[in-house]
Parts: structure tokens; C-alpha cells; sequence
């Protein structure tokens, strides 16, 4: 599909501008149409530069703010080797962060100055990392219904039409999918153990269900990018198909698990072909995006507490490209 909405070519610009200006947007369009990639050098309208970045960063931002919750068990993981298995995942994350704003950079965005917008809670980040992580079957649960929500929502990603997030896309998906078995590997464990333990994985399932449903973002009539994300080839899939894929899948894997979805409403509905669920609690997402989730202060205080504590590491790492660049030039 071309591309829509698009600006016209500015009326104040010279004729030779006005002309590279058309030309570039040709080009954009052709790409666009043709379902190939845009890549940094490439000519591209303002607005697909500004929704990138918007949604790359608040992408890198919801891979860094999202190490705190599980970061909060890795002391308390309840054997060696889960603890590792913990490090491993969390330290994927740190590197999903790092790709992505690698990829936001390409389109303009100094590093420092989303890192400070963030700090600043100027930044969204996904609403899901504003919950508290209460037990060890927690990490099950995230592991597995938010990973997982991740993955049903990033593989299109892959596709994306901006060259850069789209490759940054495709290492994060293998990774999230070892997230994810990871993930469902606890739940079934503790759902195999005693009494107690099965209690335990059901009830951060129950905790955790309605959350990653709204990872998805708001149902499709209150979403106002989804469209011309859409028509970019940014987005593939609208919010609520990829919510109702997930569910499908989520209700497969629950029976697997010996657990249930706290969810009577979930149907597939014939006609549609679709997987419906029951309704979500758009207002408590609402208060989560205004900053008024329950964790929301703490995860930014911490993040900032963070930057602050990594200050001498980023001046020394300053310090030595320096000393390196003065002894090349003196050789
Ligand atoms: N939370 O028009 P819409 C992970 C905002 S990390 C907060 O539908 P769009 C992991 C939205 O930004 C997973 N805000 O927007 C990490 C927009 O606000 P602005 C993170 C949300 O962009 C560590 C407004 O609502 N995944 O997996 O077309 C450990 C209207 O929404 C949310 C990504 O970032 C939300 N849930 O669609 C474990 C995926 N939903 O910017 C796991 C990449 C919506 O206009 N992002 N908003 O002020 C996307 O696919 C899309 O940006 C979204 C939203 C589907 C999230």
C-alpha cells in the first residue's frame, strides 16, 4: 500500500530543494509500495522519522526499565541454576535495550537525550513493567505470558520497513523465545509440585494475565498511530488482532501447564475466526500510562539511581576513546 497522510513538499523551499524533496518522496513511496526497507541514508518523510523514533525508543525503554522486575530475584532464585538462567535473561534484556536505541540513533536521537527524557519520566515505556514482582512464580508468569505477548507482537516487527529496527528485531526474537520457554518451564514445575506451589503459579498467572493482554496497546478505535503505522509498513497487525493471536495461544498452552486463564469469556468466535477475551480495565491502563501504576515512581527513581551510579563508568569509557584517538593521530 503507498504511503498516506504524507506532508506535502514545503512551499518555501528553492526549486532545486522543492525538486530533491519530490524526488525523495518518490523514492519513499516506491519503497513503501514495493514492501522494502528504508535505510538511514534514504530520503524520508518527518512524521515516519518522528513515529520511529517514537516507538523504538519507548521500545529500548521498556527493555531497560523491564530488567527491574526480574532483577529483583536474582538474589532469591531458588537454585543455582535458575539464577543463572535469571542473569542470562535479564542481561538479553540490557542488550535489547542497547540494539534498539543503537537503532533509534540512526534516525537523529542522541542516546543521552533519550536516557535523560527518560530519567526525566518524559518517556513511555510499556505499561506491563509497572507491576510488582511479588513471588518466584512471577518470573514463570513473565516469562511466559509477557515474553510472550512479546514475541506475538515483535516477530511482524521483524518485517518493519525502517531497515535498522527490523534486523535489531529479528536477534531480539530468538532470544525472547528462550525467555518464554524459559518462562513456562518455572510455571511447569511449580504447577507439578506440591499443593502450595501450584497455588503459587496459578495465582501469578491470575496476576499477571490482564496486564499482558494490554501489552498490546489500547483496543483498535482508541489507537491513533495503528493506522499510518500501518500504511508504513511499521506495524503489520493492529493491536487487537495480535491481542486475540495471543490469546489463541496462551489458551492452548495453559491446558499443557495444568492451569487456568482467569478468563471465562475467552471464546473462539466462529464466524469471525477469531479468539475473544473478557473485558480489560482500560481505565487501570489509563492510570498506568499517567504514571499512577503501582510501581511506576520506583521504577524511574531506580533507573535514575542507576545513570547516576554509571556516571564514572561512561566518563572513563570518554576518557579512553580520547587517549585512543590522540595516539593514533600522534602516530
Ligand atoms: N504501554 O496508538 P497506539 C519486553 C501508548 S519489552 C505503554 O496503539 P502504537 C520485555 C502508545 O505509545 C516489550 N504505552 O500506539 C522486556 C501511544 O502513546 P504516544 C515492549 C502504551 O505505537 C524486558 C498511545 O498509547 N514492546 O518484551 O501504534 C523483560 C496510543 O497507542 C502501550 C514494544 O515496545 C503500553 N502497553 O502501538 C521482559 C513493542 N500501548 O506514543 C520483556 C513495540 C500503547 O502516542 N511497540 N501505548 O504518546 C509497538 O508495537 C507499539 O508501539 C505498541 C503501541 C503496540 C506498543
Amino acid at each position: 500500500m503507498a504511503s498516506q497522510n504524507l506532508q506535502s513538499v514545503p512551499a518555501e523551499l528553492s526549486p532545486e530543494e522543492q525538486e530533491r524533496e519530490a524526488a525523495g518522496q518518490a523514492y519513499f513511496d516506491r519503497i513503501i509500495s514495493e514492501d522494502s526497507r528504508i535505510e538511514p541514508r534514504d530520503w524520508m518523510p518527518a512524521a515516519y522519522r518522528k513515529t520511529l523514533l517514537r516507538q523504538i525508543s519507548q521500545h529500548a525503554h521498556s527493555e531497560i526499565i523491564g530488567m527491574q522486575p526480574e532483577a529483583n530475584w536474582i538474589t532469591r532464585a531458588p537454585s543455582l541454576k535458575r539464577k543463572s538462567i535469571l542473569m542470562a535473561k535479564v542481561q538479553d534484556e540490557a542488550g535489547h535495550g542497547l540494539y534498539l536505541y543503537s537503532a533509534a540513533e540512526t534516525l537523529g536521537q542522541s542516546r543521552d537525550q533519550m536516557m535523560e527524557d527518560l530519567i526525566a519520566g518524559k518517556a513511555r515505556y510499556s505499561s506491563i513493567f509497572n507491576y510488582p514482582t511479588i513471588s518466584w512464580a512471577d518470573m514463570g508468569a513473565i516469562g511466559w505470558l509477557v515474553d510472550g505477548a512479546a514475541i506475538c507482537n515483535q516477530v511482524p516487527l521483524c518485517r518493519a520497513s525502517y531497515g535498522p529496527y527490523g534486523r535489531a528485531m529479528v536477534r531480539i526474537c530468538k532470544e525472547e523465545s528462550f525467555h518464554q520457554r524459559q518462562g513456562f518451564e518455572i510455571l511447569l514445575e511449580l504447577s507439578n509440585g506440591t499443593p502450595a506451589q501450584k497455588q503459587m503459579a496459578q495465582d501469578a498467572v491470575n496476576r499477571w494475565y490482564a496486564p499482558s493482554l494490554m501489552m498490546f496497546g489500547p483496543p483498535d478505535e482508541d489507537s491513533p498511530n495503528s493506522k499510518q503505522s500501518m500504511a508504513w509498513n511499521i506495524k503489520r497487525f493492529s493491536n487487537d488482532e495480535l491481542r486475540s493471536r495471543f490469546v489463541g495461544m496462551m489458551v492452548e498452552q495453559v491446558r499443557v501447564l495444568g492451569l487456568t486463564l482467569p478468563d471465562k469469556d475467552i471464546r473462539f468466535n466462529e464466524e469471525t475466526k477469531k479468539w475473544e477475551h473478557g473485558p480489560l480495565d482500560w481505565n487501570e491502563f489509563k492510570e498506568v500510562l499517567a504514571g499512577r501504576g503501582p510501581c511506576n515512581s520506583q521504577r524511574i527513581e531506580r533507573r535514575r539511581e542507576a545513570h547516576e551510579n554509571g556516571a564514572w563508568v561512561r566518563e572513563a569509557a570518554v576518557a579512553y576513546t580520547r587517549k585512543q584517538a590522540q595516539k593514533e593521530n600522534a602516530a
